[in-house]
């Protein structure tokens, strides 16, 4: 395609070059365009061990408006508290407990445990969050 574009006859060479360079432009921005809107499907397994997940999982990093799907399993019931999102999950011993959500909100938000039948209210985040989800901007 580009040794069709006339480089290298006098005149001409002034016109053509701006031209290709705003085609050039125009292909960078769709491409740029297509992708930057593309927002994943991204789902994580988690395993919580004694109220601890594995280093290799205590950080997620997702993109701007992707739609992440946490499925967790735990050998003791908990609850689970997402920060910034503000949703919590009670899961059971054993079994999946999928949480779900839309990453419109970027930033770095922990992930806590709550106590099983704690008081409501009691509120205290003393410990270190269980795993952090990292949303960047697209
Ligand atoms: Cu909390």
């Amino acid at each position: 395609m580009f040794n069709q574009i006339p480089v290298d006859k006098g005149r001409g060479r002034r016109r053509v070059a701006p031209r290709s360079a705003r085609w050039v432009l125009a292909l960078l921005l769709i491409a740029a365009g297509s992708a930057g809107a593309a927002a994943a499907e991204l789902t994580f397994d988690i395993k919580i061990v004694r109220g601890r997940v594995p280093d290799t999982m205590r950080l997620i990093r997702v993109n701007e408006r992707d739609v992440v799907k946490l499925r967790w399993t735990s050998d003791q019931p908990l609850i689970l508290h997402l920060h910034g999102y503000d949703m919590e999950k009670r899961l059971a011993a054993g079994a999946v407990t999928e949480l779900g959500f839309t990453a419109y909100a970027t930033g770095r938000f922990p992930i806590h445990v709550h106590a099983q039948g704690a008081a409501a209210g009691g509120h205290a985040h003393e410990d270190a969050p269980l795993a952090i989800i990292e949303v960047y901007p697209r």
